[in-house]
């Protein structure tokens, strides 16, 4: 997907993930939040059509050759794209993790179980100050693992594909957990989409 950047819907329903993440939430974050991060993102590439065949992820990318004027326009705006649509995709209800495989193999290999990746990732989200994101990424040699990004900075693209990430803005959780991030951590691990997960391994 390129300029002009549309909101992609859901592969599910608002209430899809009830009694995890609630119905409003989903809705607000996803015709609301990301909304606005596409309008803002379309609206500061309008005038530069050098740029309207490149995607989110070439954008955020390669901020460097952007002109001055919309650098952080887009670092905010195209990070917030780029990082809700992988986002929303990494959710499902009635999810089970990995028994085999590559991707099993390497949580393995890094973490020792699941439930050491789900304790470390839930970790991560908490050490973020403010607002921004956790990630389970894998590095070229099919390493992972775990960094965080402030606001909607994305890891570094050419070193890292990112297999999972969490979105620990308030906007995230804030009507259903108030101002308990552990809660909504705890929900968002029953609802990863393990097979989405091993699908972006499977890019590396
Ligand atoms: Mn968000």
């Amino acid at each position: 997907m390129s300029y002009p950047f549309e909101l992609k819907p859901l592969n599910y329903a608002y209430d899809a993930l009830e009694p995890f993440i609630d119905k409003e939430t989903m809705e607000l974050h996803h015709s609301k939040h990301l909304q606005t991060y596409i309008t803002n993102l379309n609206n500061a590439l309008e005038p530069h059509t050098e740029f309207h065949n490149w995607s989110a992820e070439q954008l955020v990318s390669n901020l460097e050759l952007l002109p001055n004027e919309i650098r952080t326009i887009v670092q905010n705006n195209g990070g917030g794209v780029y990082n809700h649509n992988l986002f929303f995709d990494i959710l499902i209800r009635n999810t089970h993790p990995p028994k085999s495989g590559p991707f099993f193999n390497a949580i393995l290999a890094e973490f020792g179980s699941v439930e050491n990746l789900k304790a470390e990732l839930k970790a991560a989200g908490l050490a973020v100050f403010g607002s921004g994101w956790a990630w389970l990424v894998a590095d070229k040699s099919g390493k992972l693992n775990i960094v965080k990004t402030p606001n909607q900075d994305v890891p570094e693209l050419d070193e890292f594909t990112p297999i999972i990430n969490l979105d620990v803005w308030e906007h995230a959780y804030y009507l259903k957990n108030q101002n308990r991030r552990p809660e909504y951590i705890d929900n968002f691990l029953n609802v990863i989409n393990w097979q989405e997960a091993e699908r972006n391994y499977a890019k590396i």
